[in-house]
């Protein structure tokens, strides 16, 4: 019988890897899991304790608050200053950063930008939603809280990137740089369990999710190719398989492990796309290329390459397998130009 390898055992196996890291990274992921482990127990829970519905009241990007919403927020931000290794934060639920006016936290090496329930919309019919956190190294002064600039790094600087999946099984899936791993809760014994080693997302992929209903708002190049991939051809195995659950967490994460391509191009309603660049757009791409894959803008520029200029800035996202990622853009190069025009009227 396999021996079982828990997270935290995995993250010392690995700590090899950085010699310049005294623990501290370990001990940040370390906690990350712990605060999974919080807010996935509320989220099972959800439909018997008077946690799921609404606030009545929008977030910043003017989004229904959900209560899980605020709880999962509340619980990584608690779990993370606890850790001691983060000098501040950045998440979709707050303005502006977060510090903790604590010596500990203003010498801390890290800072991390999250999204703490992605898909939340989706938890009152039971289907799956996702936590997004991306790390970095600050690079102001240690001793002194933490600048905007700290966050606004460029996605090659992530140290660290990774999601957890609330599914059918709640799952963690992280990189530092060194593969992609994926980690099982088993909740008989309340660790994640590694269960799936060195992900690598399939060169070809043959699954599309896009929201369709936007497709009449969708430049020419993107609907030219929403077209292909319904276009019957035997020899490239098309049509291809549509498949949106509206969650990005639970659309990347399936695409990863089969193959396919996820896609929130710029439409009138959304003309930088509807995703984050900071804690969406920036850890997926960074999990998809040390798995593979491909992660560009409706450019094709790398999505780690980008230059953030503000916290919570959108960006339109084209991530998967290479093969459908290159087609898309050739749709988009020869149909919409270098630089697409945003939707159609
Ligand atoms: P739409 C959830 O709000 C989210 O940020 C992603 O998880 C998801 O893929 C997308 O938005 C869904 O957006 O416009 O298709 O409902």
């Amino acid at each position: 019988m396999n021996k079982i390898i828990t997270l935290n055992e995995f993250i010392i196996q690995r700590q090899a890897d950085f010699p310049y890291a005294k623990g501290e990274l370990s001990r940040l992921l370390t906690h990350i899991g712990l605060a999974a482990k919080v807010v996935n127990r509320e989220v099972n829970q959800a439909g018997l304790v008077d946690i799921l519905g609404s606030l009545e009241k929008t977030n910043i990007q003017g989004e229904e608050v959900k209560k899980l919403d605020v709880f999962a927020n509340e619980r990584f931000i608690n779990a993370m200053f606890g850790s001691s290794e983060i000098a501040g934060m950045a998440t979709e639920e707050r303005a502006d950063i977060i510090f903790d006016d604590t010596e500990m936290a203003k010498n801390a090496k890290y800072v991390l930008c999250l999204d703490p329930l992605d898909g939340s919309s989706n938890i009152d019919v039971n289907v799956s939603i996702g936590t997004i956190f991306s790390i970095y190294r600050r690079i102001t002064p240690r001793g002194h809280k933490p600048e905007l600039e700290d966050f606004l790094q460029e996605g090659t600087k992530q140290v660290a990137a990774g999601y957890i999946i609330y599914g059918s099984s709640t799952m963690l899936v992280y990189t530092t740089g060194r593969g992609v791993n994926g980690f099982t809760l088993d909740p008989s014994i309340g660790e994640f369990c590694l269960s799936h080693q060195d992900i690598k997302t399939p060169l070809i992929g043959k699954i599309y999710s896009v929201n369709e209903s936007y497709y009449h708002s969708f430049s020419k190049g993107v609907r030219k190719f929403i077209d292909y991939c319904k276009e019957p051809d035997k020899e490239s195995g098309r049509p291809y398989t549509a498949r949106y659950i509206g969650s990005l967490v639970a659309d990347f994460h399936r695409n990863l492990l089969k193959g396919g391509i996820y896609m929130y191009p710029a439409t009138k309603k959304h003309p930088n796309g509807k995703l984050r660049l900071l804690y969406e757009a920036n850890p997926m791409a960074f999990i998809v290329e040390q798995a593979g894959g491909m992660a560009v803008d409706q450019k094709g520029q790398r999505i780690l390459d980008i230059k953030p200029t503000e916290l919570h800035q959108r960006v339109p996202l084209f991530i998967g397998s290479r093969n459908m990622v290159e087609q898309v853009m050739q749709f988009i190069e020869q149909e919409d130009g270098i630089l697409p025009e945003n939707g159609n009227d």
